[in-house]
């Protein structure tokens, strides 16, 4: 086995969805373990830490943007090779596409939003990991 932490978000648009618990009900369900969890209202500083990799990037703006309308809940999460496990319970980076079962295909938005409201962030990497866990659970 290998047991990883891997970062997961409850962007703007789940919390004010009311989907966290749904998100979370997903998480144990699979046997992961919830370690730790805050709500966060990020500013850029820490947004644009946390999306390092897009910088420059033509979506980068409205994607910090809406990340910081609302509310985001953070959570650690632990499980056997949870990093890549998680974004298979997320599915992929678009709602439109994202398969039946997964969390952005069964819950994300079909409804003319861009595609950055797509309910969940999750670590991409073990050092992606590490790096966005230290800047979210700056404390633990
Ligand atoms: P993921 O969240 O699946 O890891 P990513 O790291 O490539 O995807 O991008 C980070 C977020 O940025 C993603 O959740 C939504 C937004 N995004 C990515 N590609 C985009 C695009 N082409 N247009 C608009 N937003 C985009
Ligand atoms: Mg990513």
């Amino acid at each position: 086995t290998s047991v990883q932490e891997t970062l997961v978000l409850v962007k703007p648009d789940g919390v004010a969805r009311n989907l966290t618990g749904e998100i979370l009900r997903r998480i144990e369900a699979k046997g992961y373990q919830l370690v730790d969890i805050r709500l966060v209202e990020a500013d850029r500083d820490l947004l644009g830490n946390h999306y390092e990799e897009h910088v420059g990037k033509p979506f980068y703006e409205p994607l910090v943007e809406f990340m910081e309308s609302g509310p985001v809940v953070a959570m650690r999460v632990a499980g056997n090779r949870v990093i890549e496990g998680f974004r298979t319970l997320a599915g992929t980076t678009d709602p439109t596409t994202a398969a039946p079962g997964t969390i952005r295909g069964d819950l994300g938005r079909d409804w003319g939003l861009a595609v950055q409201q797509n309910l969940v962030h999750g670590s991409d990497s073990p050092e992606s990991a590490e790096r966005e866990l230290a800047l979210w659970f700056p404390a633990s």
